[in-house]
């Protein structure tokens, strides 16, 4: 890629577009589900605003492989439902116990821990319906694959096998290799999916796959180095989750582990990392570059 190319991308034009059809998507992804406290539950969180990266992250690989976002769009919403219930789960008083997050208090703290608890239940099947039944256009073996690759991010082989080594290691002294394997977990494993899928819809072959995987192994670490250096500089306000938690819950966190100066290097290694696994094809990978350098500047 040339600096030219570089200049004339327009990330923030880019951002804005896919984050407003993904805000128009998940509003039309809820229709009308009885009861009424549920539906308003589920709503309450997944309409709550969120940066919504994992979403775009789906939209921009697939525009990568050259696929038509539109048929991205259904999956793109059961990654964000995803996100969306583990961040209430993760928010219970038997898990974080956290009652701020994007700025609003917690579901739980709104709907009791019961309807919290189903509310996020429900947002975690609904997004295996947006991918098996509510997504026209997309071939049947793609979707299949999809599934699959759901399945295996949300269960015991990504996000709930990440949060138990996590809620395991609370208050214990905790090496870099297993605060690496909660991070892939917890957080890589999720960002891994959304590219996976976003390039799958587009009929992306192997090779791109696993150049792919290896990006999202950089950006999903860098994402979550981020996250523990803003817990520690950020303020509750700009992050709209409470700022200092990690170390109230007696965390293990990279800055923790390494300083705050040598974890923002690390991640911004990292970020380079993912980048250079795209150079093949840079000059489609415009948006995935901007995106692994959002990652690292970003603000909250
Ligand atoms: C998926 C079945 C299933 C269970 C969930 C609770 C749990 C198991 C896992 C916890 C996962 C978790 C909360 C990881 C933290 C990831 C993280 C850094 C979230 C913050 O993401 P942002 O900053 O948030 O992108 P916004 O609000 O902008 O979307």
């Amino acid at each position: 890629m040339t600096l030219a190319d570089i200049s004339s991308f327009e990330f923030s034009a880019y951002l804005a577009d896919a984050r407003e059809s993904v805000e128009v998507a998940l509003d039309t992804s809820l229709g009308p589900e009885k009861p009424k406290q549920l539906r308003e539950a589920m709503r309450y969180s997944l309409l709550a605003g969120g940066k919504r990266l994992r979403p775009v992250l789906c939209l921009a690989a697939c525009d990568f492989v050259g696929g038509d976002r539109s048929l991205a769009l259904p999956t793109a919403v059961a990654l964000e439902m995803i996100h969306t219930m583990s961040l209430i789960h993760d928010d219970l008083p038997a898990m974080d116990n956290d009652d701020l997050r994007r700025g609003r208090p917690t579901n739980h703290k709104v709907y009791g821990d019961a309807i919290a608890i189903l509310a996020g239940d429900a947002l975690l099947t609904r997004a295996f319906e947006m991918v098996s039944l509510r997504s026209p256009g997309v071939p049947a073996d793609r979707l299949l694959k999809i599934v699959g690759e759901l399945s295996l991010l949300a269960g015991a082989p990504g996000l709930v096998g990440g949060q138990v080594v996590d809620l395991e290691c609370e208050g214990k002294e905790v090496d870099l290799k297993t605060l690496e394997y909660i991070h892939l977990h917890k957080t890589g494993a999720l960002l891994k999916a959304c590219v996976t899928c976003g390039a799958l819809i587009g009929g992306a072959g192997e090779d791109i796959l696993k150049a792919l995987e290896t990006y999202a192994r950089g950006i999903g670490l860098a994402f979550q180095i981020i996250d523990d250096v803003l817990d520690v500089t950020a303020s509750s306000d700009v992050l709209g989750k409470t700022a200092g938690k990690d170390l109230i819950a007696d965390k293990t966190t990279y800055p923790k582990l390494l300083g705050l100066e040598e974890s923002r290097k690390k991640a911004s290694n990292l970020v380079e990392e993912a980048k250079q696994a795209l150079k093949p094809w840079s000059k489609n990978a415009m948006p995935l570059i901007a995106l692994a350098d959002y990652i690292t500047s970003r603000d909250r």
